[in-house]
């Protein structure tokens, strides 16, 4: 797998699957989750209620992941997972690791080529940005795929970007 690091709009990239940093209720908020509603039209809310109504107490559990399709998007499908929210205290670095190894076995399943991911759990869910970095590209390392060719980490602030160069090169 080809890892790089961008920055952009994750609602603007052409690749196979895009990936929303969501929460487990699954029916859109801000930031980037926001954004790919926005951008993506109705259509994606409305699978995630039908993909929604199949989870159990229609909760999708922290570091677990869901596709939809990704209606305007240029993408072909979105993978949504939810993060952890940062905590002092807790050690949840294992769940914001399953978001990524999740988002791509989900991925991988579809045949896509070409996966988006943003800095899950780095904005409104408080993640520490250096550490996100650092975990999102150990787990993207750690996953093994049959499909997937390139992860792209599409970053919205320089600072973000030179967090995730750093990581990947450290
Ligand atoms: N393209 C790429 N990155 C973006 C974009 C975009 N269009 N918009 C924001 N970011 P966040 P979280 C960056 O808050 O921390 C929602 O309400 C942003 O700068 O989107 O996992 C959900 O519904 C930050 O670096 O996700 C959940 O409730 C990164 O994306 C909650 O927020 C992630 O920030 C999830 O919080």
């Amino acid at each position: 797998m080809d890892l790089r690091a961008v920055r952009g709009d994750i609602t603007q990239v052409d690749v196979d699957v895009v990936v929303n940093a969501a929460n487990p209720g699954l029916l859109g908020g801000g930031g980037v989750d926001g954004a790919i509603h926005a951008a993506g039209g109705p259509s994606i809310l409305a699978e995630c209620r039908a993909v929604k109504e199949r989870l159990p107490g229609g909760r999708l559990p922290r570091g677990q992941a869901v596709a939809t399709t990704a209606g305007r998007l240029p993408a072909r499908w979105v993978v949504h997972t939810a993060g952890p929210i940062w905590s002092a205290s807790r050690d949840l670095s294992e769940v914001l690791r399953s978001c990524y190894v999740e988002s791509l076995r989900v991925a991988d399943g579809l045949g896509a080529r070409t996966v988006a991911f943003p800095a899950i759990s780095a904005g409104i869910y408080g993640w520490p940005l250096s550490d996100a970095a650092r975990q999102a590209v150990i787990a993207v390392r750690s996953a093994s795929v049959e499909h997937v060719q390139e992860v792209r980490f599409v970053l919205f602030s320089d600072e973000a970007l030179a967090a995730f160069e750093a990581a990947l090169t450290g």
